[in-house]
């Protein structure tokens, strides 16, 4: 890597850490002309979100910066969002997204998202604070494959199970694939609530909902 990209790699993360759009901007503008990745972009950016989360912890951070560096990363991330390009699935696939019920943080579910559609599946997302009954009836109406859900706090992450009981219920379970993803997770929480997968990495989840969608029969 040349020295210059290292620069920019680093000006990815302070400028969202200094929770200055025009810089982020400028960065990730910088970033795509000199052919750095669109993944590096993103994960750059999301280890500066780690940095402002770290300073919002230690009280050298309230929640007006929380809300201004993910304005400068929402920004960034519409950018690269065109340039985003994967192998896509030769099978047509639907994916049901969202945040889940109580929980406004959006943008790991967005690159989720983002990285989704630039695989070529057709992707309805809810948003955030979705609750259970809006996930299944959104499952119904596009006869989705695939339900994929984040939260990030430790206090809704139990929303999931909630929704997956509600699917069963629904008599929907076994026609979707089900995946939950976001900081808190961990596997051992994705098998006590009966999830088919889950994921701390946007890239991983992508690659996994993939898999499922060409072994659809
Ligand atoms: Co909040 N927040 N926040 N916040 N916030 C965290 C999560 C926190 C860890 C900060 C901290 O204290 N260190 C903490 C949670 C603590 C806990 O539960 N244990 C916290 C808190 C406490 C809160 C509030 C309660 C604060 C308050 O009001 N006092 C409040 C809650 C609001 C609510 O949701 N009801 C709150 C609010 C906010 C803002 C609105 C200000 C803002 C969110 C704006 C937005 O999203 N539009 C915000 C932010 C920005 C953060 C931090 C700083 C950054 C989150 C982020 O965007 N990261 C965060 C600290 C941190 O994460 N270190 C923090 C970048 C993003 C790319 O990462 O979303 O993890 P992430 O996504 C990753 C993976 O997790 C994965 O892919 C991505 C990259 O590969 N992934 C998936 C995510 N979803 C996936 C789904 C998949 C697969 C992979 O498949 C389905």
């Amino acid at each position: 890597m040349l020295e210059t990209d290292q620069t920019l790699l680093v000006e990815l993360k302070d400028s969202i850490v200094a929770f200055d759009a025009a810089r982020v901007r400028e960065a990730v503008r910088k970033g795509v002309d000199t052919g750095i990745v669109p993944p590096s972009i993103l994960s750059e950016m999301a280890k500066g979100m780690e940095l402002v989360g770290k300073k919002f912890e230690d009280g050298e951070y309230f929640l007006s910066e929380l809300i201004m560096a993910a304005e400068a990363m929402k920004e960034g991330m519409a950018i690269i969002e065109p340039y985003l390009k994967s192998e896509k699935v030769t099978k047509s696939a639907r994916a049901v997204i969202g945040t889940v019920k109580g929980d406004l943080h959006d943008i790991g579910k967005n690159i989720v998202a983002s990285l989704l559609r630039s695989s070529g599946f057709e992707v309805f997302d809810l948003g955030t604070d979705v609750s259970s009954a809006k996930f299944i009836r959104k499952i119904r109406e596009t006869e989705a494959d695939i339900l994929a859900m984040s939260a990030l706090l430790t206090t809704t992450i139990v929303e999931m199970g909630k929704v997956i009981k509600d699917l069963k219920n629904a008599k929907r379970r076994h026609l979707v694939k089900t995946i939950v993803g976001g900081a808190p997770i961990d596997e051992k929480f994705a098998k006590q609530i009966g999830a088919d997968a889950s994921t701390n990495d946007a890239i991983k989840g992508v690659q996994i909902c993939k898999l499922w969608a060409e072994n659809r029969k």
